[in-house]
Order: C-alpha cells, then structure tokens, then sequence
C-alpha cells in the first residue's frame, strides 16, 4: 500500500529549467560559448557543477578547479536573482491540490531533488509547510541515477521504499526511483520517459485515485 509520495522539484513543482537556462546563458556568453535552449536540455535534473562541465565541453573549454568554483557560483547568483522574484504562480497546474489531496488522506510527502536551492524555491512557492521531509542538493552526495536521495527521503519519513511512489521529470530521476525499488510516474513525454511505471503529461487531471487504480494493474 501507497504511504509516502516523493517530488522532484525542477519539472514537476516548477519549471525552474528556464532561470537556470537564463543564468547559464549568461555565463556561456561570458566565455564566448553559444548555448541553446536545446543545450539546457542536457543539464535537467544534473547537478550544478556537472551542468558547468557540460557547458565547458560544448564550448571545448578546460578551466581549472577554482576557476569552475567561481564560475558556477556566479551563476548561482544570477539564477538565484530569478529565484527570489518566484511566486505561488509559478506552481504547476493541479500539483498543490494533489499534494494537498495526500496529506488529507495522510500520506506522507517529501521532496527529493538535485538542487541546493530547492528549500528556498519552496519559501518563493509558499508550500514549504506541505512537505514533512526535504531531501535537495546539500543532503546527497551521489546524483541521480543513484537511488541516494530517494533512500533518504524515505527514511526521513520512515516509510520502506516499497511503499513510496516518486514523480520525475528527467529520464535520470525515473533510473533512480526505480534503483530505489520504488513506482515512478514520469511527468511530460511518454516517448522519453518511457522507462516510468505510467506517465502523465502534469497533474492537472490527475489525483490519488487516479495513481491508486494504476498501481493495482
Ligand atoms: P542548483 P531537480 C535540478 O533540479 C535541475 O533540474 C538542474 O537543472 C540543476 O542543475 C540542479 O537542480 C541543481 O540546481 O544549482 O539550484 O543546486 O530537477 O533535481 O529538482
Ligand atoms: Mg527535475
């Protein structure tokens, strides 16, 4: 039986994609790169400084360790100047009445993402409240595949993993929901995200019957 639901935040809660676009943008230009939107594809649901790396071998650049440091922090500043003009708004369609839906039906939620920022994108957001544990970029050491900051999510809430269901964006988030032994509903393409246990296009026609039904077949 179903007893914790755990979120990916960039994609699923909110299309962060697009900041982090603009600030990597920026940079890239910075350092005489053309990055493209479909460029910023590849760095979905990647850590932080993976993303930089990535951006370096598109632009066939080598830097050094500390001069990456202090690229990717300028970058943070930059995103984290879009971040801090958030709103409830931006929250996706029909994903906080469906959370809301599982606390009342006392299911457990976490948040599980690759961002160090993600704490305070919930506080933009205004749903920080909704989540009884949050696993971001600062709790984790190994990136998604790794089932790590699905684990933990689960053993904050103290729920077995068989129990959880995750919901992901990225082809990565969906390998480590399924390294972690857990259903994973993909939300966007199901041609991309065919590896997912059902996909849905978001969450605006969707609610906990709807999953309960489909994790029964
Ligand atoms: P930060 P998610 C991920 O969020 C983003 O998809 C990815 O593009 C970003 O590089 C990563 O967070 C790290 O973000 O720079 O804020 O630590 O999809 O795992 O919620
Ligand atoms: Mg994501």
């Amino acid at each position: 039986t179903l007893k914790a639901c755990l979120f990916d935040l960039d994609g699923v809660i909110v299309d962060t994609a697009r900041y982090h676009f603009l600030a990597w943008k920026q940079l890239a230009e910075q350092l005489g790169i053309d990055f493209t939107e479909e460029h910023n594809e590849l760095l979905k649901g990647v850590s932080r400084m993976r993303s930089l790396d990535i951006i370096l071998e598109i632009g066939g650049k080598t830097l050094s360790e500390e001069e990456k440091t202090a690229l990717a922090n300028k970058k943070n500043e930059v995103y984290l100047e879009y971040i801090l003009k958030m709103d409830e708004s931006e929250i996706l369609p029909g994903v906080k009445s469906f959370i809301t839906e599982l606390k009342n039906n006392h299911i457990r939620v976490a948040l599980g993402s690759a961002s160090k920022n993600a704490r305070l994108i919930l506080k933009r957001l205004n749903i920080e409240n909704l989540f009884d544990a949050v696993i971001d970029g600062n709790k984790v050491s190994e990136a998604k595949p790794d089932p790590e900051v699905f684990l933990n999510g689960a053993a904050e809430l103290q729920v077995e993993p068989e129990a959880c269901v995750v919901f992901e964006d990225a082809v990565a988030g969906i390998e480590a929901a399924q390294n972690a032994g857990m259903f994973c509903v993909g939300i966007g393409d199901i041609t991309i995200l065919k590896k997912a246990n059902l996909v849905i296009p978001g969450f605006a026609d969707f609610n906990l019957e709807k999953l309960q039904a489909c994790m029964q077949e």
